[in-house]
């Protein structure tokens, strides 16, 4: 008699992950077992519009077949040599990527915080060889409300408990100052052993805290003044999510150290990269910085596949239109429950006010219930961040869901 195997129910996944595995997130209650383009499906064959996109890391769309040939035919010849020796693949990489972001060189790494954690070596490096700061004394200045990743080093520079909060001692060597504030950065800009200041062009985790016009521009000329570096930390709002390659070509800014990951690989594989010129990044020298995994050629294939797509299939001029009709859209929803809708390119957010005790989680439920998936950060705040290949008719299908969700309280 063949045992009949019952199919295991969306609770037997969530219960079996409480189980075996760490407590360190609080997932929305949703099992998903496959990812078509702008669609995830969930185990009982539910679809989905995916408006987080992996915190944006999958802006070329679920499983983009391109990605996938390019990971399965390097997979199928050499996946991981480390920087021990050479291969035929890392160079090609490099090669790509600073033509492709306008460097003279990349740094390759594997997480975002590991490209954060780099850029911060690279820049006291710099403060202490090239600009004379004493050692051990330089500081980089960072801004409330960061969001850099979350190792203890990156959670230094963090004010928000819930990622500092019981992981001390810290890093020392930092200065914060408040976001979108010049005057702030001018007088912190005084010390003269200040090497850099590490700002994202908009504030993700933050709830999509877009700075006045004018800030980026105005805070790389404030830094250049003083001989401070200026490093965009561009791991969310990098490749294409604002409507441009990177969001600070929206004022024109080229940041002295650009910080990418997330999308770098189309959330096929860890890929981050840390890209600056000659002066500064020859700063570190052979055995200095490195990891086993960084610039491995199967990420490194990875990478430009994910890249030539960004370019190929215009997700910047994409994310700008769909971008700019979704917030059209969502200003049209007539409800109170909607406090404000802020954001650039396809990074946007709604920050809800309660209603009757119904918070932002509330009608994060409700949009599941209603077939799109999306997260809310600090509690009241809804992220909307689909794929940067979203049509028009998938943005006015998911407005739809959207206003039905929130109308319903
Ligand atoms: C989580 C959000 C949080 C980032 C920026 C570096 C990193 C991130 C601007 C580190 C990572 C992720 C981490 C993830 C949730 C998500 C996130 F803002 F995107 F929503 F947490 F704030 N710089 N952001 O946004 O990159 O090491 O993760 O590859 O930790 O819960 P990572």
């Amino acid at each position: 008699m063949a045992e009949i195997i019952a199919k295991m129910t969306q609770h037997d996944y969530m219960e079996r992950e409480a189980k075996y595995g760490a407590h360190n997130y609080h997932p929305l209650p949703v099992v998903l077992e496959k990812g078509e383009g702008v669609f995830l499906y969930d185990t009982d064959g539910k679809r989905y519009f995916d408006f987080l996109s992996a915190y944006s890391a999958v802006n070329q769309g679920h499983c983009h077949p391109k990605i996938t040939k390019a990971l399965v035919e390097q997979a199928q010849k050499l996946t991981l040599t480390s920087r021990a020796f050479y291969n035929d693949v890392l160079g090609e990489y490099e090669e790509f990527v600073t033509n492709y972001f306008g460097y003279d060189k990349v740094l390759p790494m594997n997480s975002g915080a590991e490209g954060d954690e780099t850029a911060l070596k690279l820049c006291r490096k710099w403060g202490y060889t090239k600009k004379g700061i004493p050692e051990n004394e330089a500081k980089i200045i960072v801004c409330e409300g960061n969001f850099h990743g979350r190792t203890i080093t990156v959670i230094s520079m963090s004010n928000d408990p819930e990622s500092y909060g019981g992981f001390g001692p810290f890093t020392p060597g930092f200065i914060r100052i408040p976001y979108n504030d010049l005057t702030a950065l001018e007088n912190a800009l005084k010390d003269p052993n200040v090497a850099g200041f590490l700002v994202e062009p908009i504030q993700g985790e933050a709830g999509v805290f877009v700075p006045d016009e004018g800030y980026l521009k105005k805070a790389y000329n404030l830094c250049k003044a003083k001989n401070v570096l200026f490093i965009a930390d561009e791991v969310q709002t990098g490749i294409a999510r604002t409507g441009k390659l990177i969001a600070c070509e929206h004022e024109g800014v080229r940041p002295d150290v650009l910080i990418l990951g997330k999308a770098m690989s189309g959330g096929f594989y860890p890929v981050s990269a840390v890209l600056a010129d000659d002066d500064i990044m020859l700063c570190i020298k052979p055995g200095e910085h490195g990891s086993t995994f960084g610039g491995n050629p199967l990420a490194c294939k990875i990478a430009i596949a994910s890249l030539e797509v960004v370019r190929d299939e215009k997700l910047a001029e994409n994310a700008e239109k769909m971008g700019t009709i979704f917030r059209n859209e969502l200003t049209k929803i007539n409800s109170e429950m909607i406090e404000l809708v802020r954001g650039k390119g396809l990074l946007n957010a709604i920050v809800i006010r309660p209603k009757n005790g119904k918070t932002a989680w509330d009608v994060c439920v409700a949009m599941k219930d209603n077939g799109l998936l999306a997260k809310p950060t600090h509690g009241h705040i809804i992220r909307f961040a689909p794929p940067l290949i979203i049509t028009e008719a998938q943005i006015h299908d998911a407005i739809a869901i959207i206003k039905k969700s929130i109308e319903q309280f």
